[in-house]
């Protein structure tokens, strides 16, 4: 995925180049209260939902792919923030998407793609976003600093995804605010929320920890909060469900 998303952004670059990009968001408000963030700061569990129409792993989710109206959905039944793939190939996601929903919504968006060029950076603040998602597993902590200070300046935030003990150890070094372990092993796609409960404590209380993936209902939901996970970031189950509140009151 890394590497179509790589070739992806070579062809981007080609239509508007990157120092397009760049200007186009100097002109932009900063958002220096970093609204995802915020959002996440909270004494009780936050939900991060997630508006996706297929995954590697699933294959098609939604057919019928309504996402403003799921977007609105989630904002009125009270979600913190909204993630949403823009990844085109393997999640068919666009960044229209992210574009109308971030306008629509009064709740911050997290741009899910796989970061592996700052031009997504400056891509995401210009499409509305609030956040930016960089993945341990695909970058060096070297360009995980860089990014991070690339969306820090841009107003973003980054929710920087981990998945053992040493991922975790590179985040907090290069200065991640926000953790998400995915509870997916990106190598064969089998699900452990245990895993995020494993490793919560690895990283300190003051960065915020969120357990993302294959995260199915109340059970799981009761262990991560008893296991002081700070949000979650639920997909799938949250677009198969018919009452989004009722998932959120859980
Ligand atoms: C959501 P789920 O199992 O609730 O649908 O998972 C989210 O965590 C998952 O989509 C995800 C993801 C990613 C997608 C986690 N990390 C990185 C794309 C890229």
């Amino acid at each position: 995925i890394a590497a179509d998303t790589r070739l992806r952004v070579e062809a981007k670059k080609k239509e508007i180049s990157l120092e397009e990009v760049k200007r186009d968001t100097q002109s932009m408000e900063k958002n220096t209260g970093f609204p995802f963030e915020t959002a996440l700061r909270k004494p009780d569990l936050s939900f991060i939902c997630e508006v996706k129409k297929a995954s590697p792993s699933k294959g098609i989710i939604a057919e019928e792919f309504p996402y403003l109206q799921i977007a609105k959905e989630y904002d009125e039944a009270g979600a913190d923030a909204i993630s949403c793939l823009t990844e085109p190939k393997y999640f068919l996601g666009k960044d229209e998407y992210l574009k109308e929903i971030a306008k629509e919504v009064k709740i911050p968006v997290l741009r899910k793609d796989f970061v592996v060029d700052e031009y997504q950076i400056y891509e995401a603040k210009i499409l509305g976003a609030s956040a930016v998602l960089l993945i341990c597993a695909i970058l060096e902590e070297e360009q995980l600093k860089v990014y991070l200070q690339i969306a820090k300046e841009l107003g973003l935030s980054a929710l920087v995804e981990a998945h053992d003990e040493k991922e975790i150890k590179q985040a907090v070094r290069a200065g991640a605010k926000i953790i998400g372990v995915n509870n997916r092993n990106l190598k064969d796609f089998s699900v452990n929320v245990g895993n995020s409960t494993n490793l919560r404590n690895f990283v300190p209380p003051e960065i915020l920890f969120v357990a993302e993936s294959g995260i199915k209902g109340p059970e799981d939901i009761a262990a991560l909060r008893k296991n002081k996970v700070d949000a979650v970031l639920i997909g799938e189950t949250m677009m198969r469900s018919p009452d989004k509140a009722k998932m959120l009151r859980f």
